[in-house]
């Protein structure tokens, strides 16, 4: 016995099987006027692998990756994985210091980085700790002190040995940002991208190697890590890769250009496509996608509707989070419940429990619990933290949920969004849901407010469109007390241009909230 238990390296599952299985002529990524077979995915991959090793990155050392949504991702990404090296995507769209976190927390030895993000960064180099090399894209000599990515890669073999990795260890670390505190490091496992495609997108999705997938959500959210990459990959599918920000405008472009068959996106981009359909002369053809996926936010069954009528295409909600790797509760082909999230996704055990941790009746909230092969290892470096959401087999997703009776699962909102008035729950979602049936309401987003008595009271925050009649409050308390119970009536209305929400399109009624009390 070595002390190794099976092999495993995801970069064999993800990339260099499609070529042992004769896919290696195959475009694994569409980029611009680009495409990238498999088998020169598997040679950039190994050549980035080599520099790694020629640079002395070991195995279990950490590496930063800040870029876009581009073929070199994915090249650094699974070159890093196969090396045992393990890759930390974080948002290539953040504040300097935001960066100066990242490097420190995790320790990186090594910084991938697109060029334009590394001019605005550069100034806080002697204070990245760990850090040893700086990799520009495209440097072509720009910085002096930082290697070219391309050329390190020109100058490698494309041959690579794997290195001794098994399923359980760390494979690649994605950073999240809950409601408060610094972003947390969560510690992915070699195996969990594999456990994700075969419980969700092949038992969800049925992804086959005739998929074409793009995901409106970028490479560095786990959402779309697995929509825009491994899915695909994992089962030698083609992906399409967009470096732009996804505006409704350029996502129908690509949608259009490259006929993409799943298409993974946020509802407040589904609701944005459908606002440019509704408001254009011009028809545009979705015909190519099978089917759309939504997460990040519950899809309202209004939302649901519209866009089945607009474009006749189907969106699949589920719920999934980083620390689970991708979804594991999920609406079904042949079986949707517009407005739910749906029913568990098999490989996945959900419970609903109350404050004292016991399961509570079908159709009572209560906290979501879940248990699956694909949940994090745990957050880096907060043992507390991981301590009170890794409880054992199960996680504490933070989600309220009730379970109707035939099984499907109900989004209430976060836990810590949920509030009471006169001591009952009330659910943000359901409320948000009753306003955004008014013609003139865009968005909505309800929060928990103290009145002049000390008790709190729903108020809702409200986006209009610009091109409807402005409802005033008490037209808008009637409406929603058409359709729902008294007390579930914000009591406040409150007009704004725009909703605070997280890169991933989530709304952070937590910012609501603070700005409330300030
Ligand atoms: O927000 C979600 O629902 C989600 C889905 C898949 C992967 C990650 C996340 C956060």
């Amino acid at each position: 016995c070595l002390g190794v238990k099976d092999r495993y390296n995801a970069a064999y599952q993800f990339i260099e099987q499609n070529v042992e299985r004769g896919l290696g002529n195959k475009t694994a990524i569409y980029y611009n006027n680009e495409t990238y077979t498999y088998q020169m995915l598997r040679d950039l991959m190994n050549q980035f692998g080599n520099a790694l090793k020629s640079l002395e990155i070991e195995l279990e050392n950490r590496i930063l990756l800040v870029l876009d949504d581009t073929p070199d991702f994915a090249i650094a990404f699974f070159g890093a994985i196969k090396m045992g090296v393990i890759p930390i995507p974080v948002n290539p769209r953040l504040q300097p210091y935001e960066y100066e976190y990242f490097l420190n927390n995790s320790r990186s030895k090594a910084l991938v980085i697109e060029k334009h993000i590394w001019e605005k960064i550069s100034f806080l180099r002697n204070r990245f700790l760990f850090l040893k090399h700086v990799i520009v894209v495209d440097n072509q000599g720009t910085y002096p002190d930082c290697l070219d990515f391309q050329e390190l890669l020109s100058k490698e073999r494309s041959e690579l040995e794997f290195t001794i990795t098994e399923c359980d260890d760390a494979g690649f670390w994605l950073y999240t940002s809950g409601s408060t505190g610094l972003p947390k490091g969560v510690i992915h496992l070699q195996q969990d991208m594999e456990v994700a495609l075969n419980c969700y997108a092949k038992g969800v999705l049925n992804i086959n190697e005739q998929d074409i997938t793009f995901s409106a959500s970028k490479l560095y959210f786990a959402y779309g890590l697995g929509g825009g990459l491994y899915f695909s990959l994992g089962i030698g599918g083609s992906t399409i890769l967009m470096r732009e920000n996804p505006l409704p405008e350029k996502i129908f472009e690509h949608i259009e250009t490259y006929r993409p068959t799943i298409f993974f996106g946020v509802p407040t981009l589904y609701a944005a496509m459908l606002r440019i359909a509704e408001n254009s002369q011009r028809k545009f053809d979705l015909s190519s996608l099978r089917v759309c996926v939504s997460a990040g936010e519950a899809l309202p069954e209004l939302f649901y509707k519209k866009f089945k009528d607009a474009f006749h295409v189907d969106i699949l909600d589920g719920i999934g989070s980083t620390e689970a790797t991708h979804i594991y509760i999920s609406n079904r082909f042949g079986k949707i419940r517009p407005g739910s999230t749906g029913l568990a996704v098999d490989g996945y055990e959900i419970k609903i429990v109350d404050e004292a941790g016991k399961p509570v009746p079908p159709n009572v909230p209560g906290d979501l619990l879940l248990k699956g092969d694909s949940l994090a290892w745990g957050y880096w470096n907060i043992h507390e933290t991981s301590k009170k959401k890794f409880m054992g087999e199960w996680y504490n997703t933070g989600d309220k949920y009730y379970q109707d009776q035939d099984g499907f699962y109900w989004y209430c909102g976060r836990s810590d969004d949920m509030l009471k008035n006169g001591g009952i729950w009330v659910s943000p979602i359901e409320v948000e849901n009753a306003l955004l049936h008014h013609e003139a309401i865009l968005e909505a987003a309800v929060v928990g407010e103290e009145d002049g008595d000390g008790l709190t009271k729903p108020v809702a925050y409200i986006v209009l469109d610009e091109s409807a009649l402005r409802p005033d409050e008490a037209e808008l308390r009637a409406f929603v007390k058409q359709q729902l119970d008294a007390y579930k009536c914000p009591k406040r209305f409150v007009f704004v241009d725009s909703l605070p929400k997280t890169a991933s399109g989530k709304i952070q009624r937590f910012k609501l909230r603070s700005f409330v009390q300030a």
